[in-house]
């Protein structure tokens, strides 16, 4: 079985035309291939009706169903859905963007890709991608590639992109080590797999970036940069700096009521 995580934060907009084509796209590739596919929704801390266009997908669809969360974060939600995953005993567990950025058709080309790896994850930067996004946002992806190659010494082009797919085996690995790492999430999964010398496959995708975005504020690259620089820190001798740091910042935070 292959679980396809989607992650969702105030989506009642964009999911509908993503479930129509992943649910029937899925279900007409298990009934000629005999692939069975799992569509599980973490939605989490939304406050429109993404929880009921979601409702109303899972009774339309048997393959799609979901998760209601009250906590927050992209990440937070992904991990979840790898725990639901692996509880359901899923071979390969992947995730996708709420938007369809990734097509049906792009997601089942990892699926299909994966060969002996571990893991496979879609590129918008290797030969072969076709890819429509603005120049700023082509540029922030390079800049930040940059900056991940050289802390990580990733032979990655792209470690940010919505698609990914893993094993079974990969997932129950890493996911307890997953959490804390909001906003270097994809890449602290691609370090866990550097450091369990994993095989994980680039694999050139398609890509058009869509509309109503959700990380729209112009603080989230530089959350991302600091996010990587600090996981790089959490991971070597100076860790004991990064946690200090963290217990100040929680302190802070409560006694001024910032949150
Ligand atoms: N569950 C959950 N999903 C989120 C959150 N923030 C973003 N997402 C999802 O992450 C995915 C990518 O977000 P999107 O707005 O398309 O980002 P962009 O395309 O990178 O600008 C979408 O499926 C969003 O719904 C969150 O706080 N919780
Ligand atoms: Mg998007």
């Amino acid at each position: 079985m292959l679980t396809i995580i989607i992650p969702a934060y105030n989506e009642e907009k964009r999911i509908p035309a993503t479930l129509e084509s992943y649910g029937g796209f899925f279900l007409e590739k298990e009934k000629k291939s005999g692939l069975k596919t799992k569509i599980l929704v973490v939605i989490n801390n939304s406050s429109d009706n993404t929880l009921g266009v979601v409702e109303n997908y899972h009774k339309k669809f048997k393959n799609i169903t979901y998760l209601n969360l009250i906590r927050g974060g992209k990440g937070y939600a992904t991990v979840e859905g790898f725990k639901e995953a692996l509880r359901k005993d899923s071979d390969f567990i992947g995730f996708v963007d709420a938007d369809m950025a990734t097509s049906p058709e792009a997601f089942y080309d990892l699926y299909k890709n994966i060969g002996k790896a571990q893991g496979i994850i879609a590129s918008r930067w290797k030969n072969g991608a076709k890819v429509k996004r603005s120049s700023g946002k082509l540029f922030r992806s390079k800049g930040f590639n940059i900056l991940t190659r050289f802390l990580f010494l990733f032979p990655y082009q792209d470690t940010q992109c919505g698609a990914k797919i893993f094993r079974k085996n990969v997932v129950k690995e890493i996911v307890d080590n997953l959490e804390s790492a909001e906003w270097a999430f994809d890449v602290n999964i691609l370090y866990l797999c550097k450091v369990n010398k994993f095989k994980i496959k680039e694999h050139p995708t398609i890509w058009e970036d869509k509309e109503g975005s959700k990380i729209t504020s112009i603080k989230v690259p530089i959350k991302m940069a600091g996010g990587v620089i600090r996981l790089r820190l959490l991971k070597s001798p100076f860790k004991v700096i990064v946690r200090a740091y963290d217990k100040f910042l929680a302190k802070i935070i409560k006694m001024h009521n910032l949150i």
